[in-house]
């Protein structure tokens, strides 16, 4: 896309003279000279490969900030490497990487994409953009993760570049079975190549290299709202008060820019909220968690503690003058903190006490690919390789020296939210942190829960979501969601329905809308559409003992919570193909209707049978349904021989530890495991929680111990699906 005419600036007399159509590709002469070698090792059960490139005149390889696994690599030759692997420097700014991609490959991940599951068939441009306009011309979104699995069945490969660099990955646009990747730096590198093995494997092997987030604060898996924004004291207790008194469960209030004083961070406007600290704990006593959001410009006003700070320590991003750089965002003119640097993200991190001082629960980092007002794009259609010098943004200060931004763009947003759960671990050590972020790259997810940014109240928005997270999954990001209603234009009804039926299965839970749509809270429509969204959220709190396992079990594997059917039936060319219903866990099958005034949808089962989630109605699969989904249907399916954990209704998570448990048993013979802990602190990281191996057969229920030593109050019993008895147990 990147490639198409940009008509307004087109010359259109010499444009009718240029045909662009087809030529063969001709490689350039490889101009390489600097050192590069190969090594070999294994991941769990996966062949990794590894190359090392540094370009001649560059210093050093530079450190990795997204891979963070030391196994012992062993120096080869050549490996022998799948689908035919070459590379080459082509030119001073530009390495190109060539694949064979044979017809029926499938390519996944990428990070975040607005695409179909399948990213074949595309330009792909990975640079850290802010764009707002989510459609099909776009390219570049906020989370550039340069990991591409290509595959089918049960033998996938993946090619990842451990590099901040932009690229350019053409996957097969011209149908000639080739895919290319073009990677503009020109510092050292790294590239793996991951394979052959499951898609389950790869990811698992990847997050390995890379990391994996550990478990969240329970509150942070409830129900969050947001808007841009609660302008004033008054509106967020206001809206604290409407959710307790509708009993609408909420966990989380999230103040978007106007709660500070004049766009300047850590601090609070004093007219708005004059009693910043008060309100937070009055909240706090009603069981809210509040969450600011955080930008990186730090206003320029040299009576600003933050930029006098900031400037009289180097913590600043500067000019090739030596002067500290500035762009125009929020505040006016904003300096950028130098996150590179140890002493900024140090200073960063521990500014974060004016947050918790005042109770804030977590943070939110908005803008941070880094936004500056007017640029939607950051790589020009023409840019064919990494200039030595890029006249328009900064320079950092890297390990190996003073590094043009464009080099390491893609870290920004990363390193930000690093320093900020590094800021909130070191304040309050024994409390899970919750930061959210739009930008991230490679191994974000061990620092940050995402969301996919400024998607529009769309029909066609509510659908991508589900591949375009399917694919953040792939790339390592477990904890991930996109705004519940949508965030530009107004949100009807209807679709805000349709969006909680979908949302109540996003790992990342948030209703959240912009400053000039209307009210878009559960509550903001007529009573009945209310009643609606009340009963999809108490839903949501009913499936956290399961929400929760997964995490669990992400810590462990790798695994996303949302997953392709592939990953489960990669075998089953139909659900091979499926991008608009995806598996919550290994149990769960979500088919959500995403199109206005439909109340049918065709809902593909893959073999075994399936029970639907609220009328316990069997499906036998293999084949597709056309299923009656009105207005309110959790769009669930339930596969036989799982046994769910259902919480009974509760308003925030502070319930949790005294609500009911229902172990839910689908089929004659079912198993599961089943985790719990405080949901607060690490103490599960030294031995205090419980897993269980529940199974159920020949009409007996058992729970067996695996590990026991969290002391956890809820009562417990066990359902079988489609039996309105239940048996209470004792854990
Ligand atoms: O220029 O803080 O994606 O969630 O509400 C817009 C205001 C800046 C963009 C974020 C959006 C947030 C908004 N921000």
């Amino acid at each position: 896309m990147d490639q198409q005419l940009d008509e307004s600036k087109v010359d259109l007399k010499e444009a009718s003279t240029k045909r662009r159509m087809w030529k063969p590709h001709e490689r350039q002469k490889n101009v390489f000279k600097g050192n590069s070698h190969w090594e070999q090792t294994k991941i769990g059960d996966v062949d990794v490969a590894r190359l090392s490139v540094l370009p001649q005149g560059a210093a050093l390889i530079p450190d990795s900030f997204g891979v963070i696994a030391t196994p012992s690599w062993k120096e080869v030759k050549q490996p022998t490497l799948p689908f035919g692997f070459d590379w080459q420097q082509t030119l001073a700014g530009r390495f190109d990487f060539y694949f064979e991609l044979k017809k029926g490959l499938r390519c996944l991940a990428l990070g975040e994409r607005f695409s179909g599951l399948n990213v074949r068939g595309e330009k792909h441009t990975l640079i850290s953009t802010d764009n707002p306009h989510h459609d099909e011309s776009m390219d570049s979104m906020y989370k550039p993760i340069p990991f591409l699995v290509v595959g089918s069945q049960n033998k996938f490969f993946a090619i990842f570049i451990d590099s901040s660099a932009p690229s350019r990955f053409d996957l097969d646009t011209e149908l000639t079975e080739e895919g290319r990747i073009e990677l503009f730096t020109r510092r050292g590198f790294r590239v793996y190549i991951l394979g052959g093995g499951t898609l389950p494997q790869l990811v698992e092997a990847f997050t390995t290299l890379t990391g994996r987030a550990k478990l969240p604060p329970l509150w942070s898996l409830g129900h969050q709202q947001c808007r841009w924004s609660y302008p004033n004291e008054e509106t967020v207790r206001e809206l604290a008060h409407e959710f307790r008194q509708r009993k609408i469960p909420c966990d989380t209030l999230v103040l978007d820019i106007d709660y500070m004083d004049e766009y300047r961070v850590f601090t609070t406007s004093k007219k708005a909220f004059p009693d910043f600290k008060k309100m937070i704990a009055d909240l706090k006593k009603d069981n809210f968690n509040v969450v600011t959001i955080v930008d990186p410009g730090v206003k320029v006003d040299d009576q600003y503690k933050h930029f006098i700070d900031g400037k009289k320590n180097n913590f600043f991003c500067k000019n090739k003058e030596g002067e500290v750089f500035q762009g125009k965002v929020w505040p006016g003119d904003s300096a950028f903190p130098d996150f590179l640097k140890d002493e900024t993200r140090k200073w960063w991190a521990d500014s974060h006490k004016f947050y918790t001082d005042a109770g804030i629960a977590g943070i939110w980092n908005d803008m941070n690919e880094p936004a500056f007002f007017g640029i939607t794009k950051v790589l020009p259609a023409d840019f064919s390789e990494m200039p030595g010098q890029h006249p328009d943004f900064c320079l950092h200060d890297a390990q190996d020296g003073k590094i043009q931004h464009l080099e390491v763009r893609n870290l920004y947003g990363f390193l930000m939210s690093r320093s900020t759960q590094e800021g909130l671990l070191a304040i309050r050590p024994n409390e899970r942190p919750f930061v959210l972020t739009r930008s991230g790259s490679t191994g974000i997810q061990r620092y940050a829960a995402v969301w996919l940014g400024d998607n529009k109240s769309w029909y066609e928005h509510l659908g991508k979501s589900i591949p375009m997270l399917l694919n953040v999954g792939l790339s390592g990001i477990p904890f991930a969601g996109v705004d519940i209603g949508g965030f530009w234009d107004d949100a009807l009804p209807e679709i805000v329905i349709r969006w909680y039926e979908l949302g109540i299965f996003y790992p990342f839970f948030r209703n959240h809308c912009s400053l000039s749509g209307r009210g878009q809270e559960a509550y903001a429509y007529a009573p009945n559409v209310e009643g609606i969204a009340r009963k999809l959220i108490e839903t949501r709190y009913s499936l956290l003992p399961y929400i929760r396992g997964l995490f669990w079990e992400h810590m462990r594997t790798g695994a996303p919570l949302m997953r392709p059917l592939m990953w489960h039936f990669p075998t089953d060319a139909i659900a091979c193909d499926i991008d608009d219903q995806f598996m919550f866990g290994s149990d769960i099958l979500v088919a959500p209707i995403v199109e206005r005034a439909h109340e049918y949808r065709t809902v593909y089962f893959p073999a075994g049978t399936w029970y639907h989630f609220e009328t316990n109605e069997k499906y036998e699969g293999g084949r597709p349904y056309v299923i009656n989904m009105p207005l309110g249907t959790v769009p669930a399916f339930v596969r036989e021989g799982a046994i769910l954990p259902i919480a009974d209704v509760i308003q925030h998570t502070g319930e949790y530890s005294t609500t009911p448990i229902t172990f839910k048993v689908f089929g004659k013979k079912a198993a599961a495991r089943f985790f719990e802990d405080d949901g607060i602190t690490f103490d599960y990281e030294t031995g205090k929680y419980n897993e269980y191996e529940l199974s159920y057969a020949d009409g007996q229920f058992t729970a067996k111990p695996v590990h026991k030593e969290y002391a956890a109050s809820n009562k417990y019993a066990y359902q079988v699906a489609g039996d309105n008895k239940s048996t209470t147990v004792q854990l």
